[in-house]
């Protein structure tokens, strides 16, 4: 008998994450299956063109049962998030797509007899009581950003929807993500992201956290790998649900410019720390994974060489052919 296919709607799906996870799912599993869901921004041509669109408000959740029941469907990808830095400056907001969307979304998913979700968690869900090297999977969460507190507080709701439920929540605790497609909005790792744009367009770049800030990180290949491999994993080997450790590579702002100078000898990185700064110095410096590991074989491909040659190749052939749409932003 022919397997069923999967119905998937993603959450954020014109966000840094949600909009490249799209197009990989949509080619894993057939554009018409995948739903792509927003808030207000418009998709990109190719996200709109691409498949189905719909724009929904993660913390009304009408919004959301209205187009479950329309696309009828069984697996949700939930990327909408307010990030560190945005939910710093709006915490109301910040808690109430955050917590209110998380709860929306586990609620549609056990009224519609959903099959999976995947609910992303973060290195914000860790504090400065953590330990900063080599962080556990098991470890003290006392987080001090308001994004942390929902994160944390997302992990120990998956955890209850899945024991008191039986509802198949997954998720991983994502380090910074760096990509060249869209840019993250408002996160504290986004230096990580802006530094090669700005390296390519500008030959500079301040940043906005110390030289020495160091912070686990991963490629956007790698993250969307995470995501694709966690939902596919054999639940019975499955210990851990929401909460996997997951990182790539670990380096401290300097290090990042000193191996983009490798590439652009007369690139020249300044730092301005913000209101950022303690944020990041509240986050791990690396991070043990060996649960996913060891519980669904998760393996990164890209180290820091690796990323910084694949980013720079592309942005400069998009500068060359003045494609590289960037504008130098302020702080937050
Ligand atoms: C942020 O910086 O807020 C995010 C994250 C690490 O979750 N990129």
């Amino acid at each position: 008998m022919a397997k069923e296919m999967k119905k998937i709607m993603i959450t954020g799906s014109v966000g840094q994450i949600g909009s490249e996870l799209t197009m990989a799912l949509r080619e894993k599993y057939g554009n018409d299956n995948v739903l792509a869901t927003g808030h207000r921004t418009q998709p990109s041509p190719e996200l709109r063109d691409s498949g189905p669109f719909e724009f929904i408000n993660v913390s009304k959740r009408e919004t959301i049962e209205e187009v479950v029941k329309k696309y009828n469907i069984d697996t949700i990808y939930h990327l909408s998030a307010i990030l560190s830095g945005v939910g710093e400056k709006n915490p109301k907001l910040c808690w109430d797509v955050n917590m209110n969307g998380t709860y929306n979304i586990l609620e549609a998913a056990i009224d519609n007899d959903m099959t999976r979700i995947f609910i992303p968690s973060s290195i914000a869900a860790f504090g400065p009581e953590t330990p900063l090297d080599n962080t556990p999977q098991e470890t003290i969460l006392r987080p001090k950003t308001m994004y942390g507190v929902t994160k944390v507080a997302g992990e120990l709701l998956c955890d209850y929807y899945v024991k008191r439920f039986g509802l198949d929540v997954r998720g991983c605790r994502y380090p910074g993500i760096i990509s060249y497609e869209t840019l993250p909005g408002g996160g504290t790792t986004d230096y990580a992201v802006a530094i090669y744009f700005e390296a390519v367009k500008y030959k500079n770049y301040t940043c906005f956290v110390r030289e020495d800030t160091r912070l686990p990180m991963m490629y956007m290949p790698d993250c969307l790998k995470a995501a694709l491999d966690l939902m596919e994993a054999d639940s019975s080997r499955l210990k851990h649900y929401s909460d996997f450790n997951v990182t790539a590579m670990s380096f401290s702002a300097g290090e990042l410019a000193a191996e983009i100078r490798k590439h652009i000898p007369e690139f020249v990185c300044e730092y301005e720390p913000d209101f950022r700064q303690e944020i990041a110095d509240s986050w791990p410096n690396s991070l043990d994974d060996s649960a996913a590991r060891e519980e669904w074989g998760w393996e990164p491909s890209y180290d820091l060489a690796a990323m910084t040659k694949d980013m720079l190749e592309v942005l400069s052939k998009r500068h060359q052919e003045g494609k590289l749409d960037y504008e130098r932003t302020k702080s937050l």
